[in-house]
């Protein structure tokens, strides 16, 4: 037992290879210079545990109106009670408390707790299996030569990715501000369908605020292609639109990935019938603890929960439970190179075998093999 007794934020340089469009979706992109940021939370043993996010989510005001209040003084491994605590601030912070912050500090009370008890997270959480297929996750379309510019160069770069192991492909197609529409996102899982032929699973995420009509009419497309799941083609905040697209659809619809309101939101989506497989993400929802309850209310109804995104907040969650049957690798993109780590990491968390599997991180706490001198002598600012 010991009491937290620093909580820090650490802003460093790293160098990045990918362009943010005006939308947030992510493109390849020159070497670049971006900052990052690393939360620290250190107890009266001398633990640390660690979680990188961005600057403007770890913002001072926040770490020192909220996070250290609650922090500072309590037993660092009460991370339900802790949790709850700073999430309850969240109503009278005014949106600026957000889930990621939530999530960024959570995720590190789990890092400490992993190290302090020398166990990797994942197996503290619950220890369920300790590999999983990972499926491809394409990066948008583009207008970038050899890129994802075309039918063909998503046809192509999905028997590339089949020939590196992949057994699961998920586009996500054209969107704004790139022209798009669901006659090209047929086309594209159409294209993508006949080069790889039945046995691959392919899933569609379609993330555009589509009418019930387009996404309805896109749907029976897939049901026609045999996709694994059909992901967000309509604004989340409609449930009783997903119910409605959910009952005239073979394809499962996998949700909601970017809704409001953590495991409640998710407990809702079940409840209405929205969706047939459920969706949560560690970043997005508020950290590993509402992620966890999210999963366990799908199995509850006898449902899967793919766990959005990468990283080792997800692998945790994935580790832990039985509930999901994938890993989203990616976002992957002919010109760009996923398995070089950027500076500030020696190695990637998430390396993949031949077969397309990857095996869940054995080191201690979440996993991140952080290059802390590359932090140490690129910091531009603690708080
Ligand atoms: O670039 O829009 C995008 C992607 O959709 C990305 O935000 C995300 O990781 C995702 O939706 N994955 O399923
Ligand atoms: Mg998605």
């Amino acid at each position: 037992m010991a009491v937290i007794d620093r909580v820090t934020v650490t802003v460093f340089t790293t160098v990045i290879r990918s362009v943010v469009d005006g939308h947030g979706h992510r493109h390849p992109g020159p070497p670049r210079e971006v900052k990052e940021a690393l939360l620290e939370v250190t107890d009266a043993d001398g633990a640390t545990g660690r979680c990188l996010g961005q600057p403007e989510t770890l913002r001072e005001s926040m770490i020192k109106a909220h996070v250290r209040p609650v922090l500072t003084g309590q037993e660092g491994l009460d991370r339900e009670r802790l949790w709850h605590a700073l999430a309850r601030r969240q109503r009278g912070a005014h949106g600026h408390l957000t889930d990621r912050l939530l999530s960024t500090v959570d995720q590190a009370l789990w890092d400490l707790a992993g190290r302090k008890l020398g166990l990797p997270v994942w197996r503290l959480l619950g220890g369920a299996r300790s590999v999983i297929p990972a499926y491809a996750s394409t990066m948008c379309g583009d207008d970038i030569p050899g890129g994802l510019a075309s039918f063909s160069d998503y046809a192509d770069f999905a028997k590339e990715l089949v020939a590196r192991g992949y057994r699961g492909i998920k586009l996500h197609t054209w969107m704004p501000p790139m022209p798009h529409g669901v006659d090209l996102d047929i086309k594209a899982c159409a294209v993508v369908r006949d080069a790889v032929g039945p046995d691959v699973a392919l899933m569609l995420d379609s993330n555009h605020w589509y009418s019930r009509t387009d996404a309805l009419r896109l749907g029976r497309a897939l049901d026609e292609l045999g996709f694994a799941w059909y992901e967000e083609p309509m604004e989340e905040a409609s449930v009783q639109s997903y119910r409605w697209l959910a009952d005239q659809l073979a394809t499962p619809i996998l949700g909601p990935e970017t809704s409001w309101g953590k495991h409640m939101a998710r407990a809702e989506w079940v409840a209405a019938g929205a969706c047939d497989i459920l969706r949560v993400g560690v970043v997005g929802s508020g950290g590993l603890i509402p992620a966890l309850k999210a999963v366990h209310t799908a199995e509850s109804f006898g449902m899967g929960c793919e766990i959005h995104g990468n990283g080792s907040g997800a692998l945790a969650v994935i580790g832990a439970t039985l509930c999901g049957e994938w890993y989203e690798r990616g976002l992957l993109h002919p010109h760009s190179d996923y398995d070089t780590p950027p500076p500030h990491l020696r190695s990637i968390v998430d390396p993949i075998d031949e077969s397309g599997n990857v095996a869940l991180p054995m080191r201690p706490g979440l996993g991140d093999d952080l290059d802390v001198d590359h932090i140490a002598a690129h910091t531009v600012a603690t708080w």
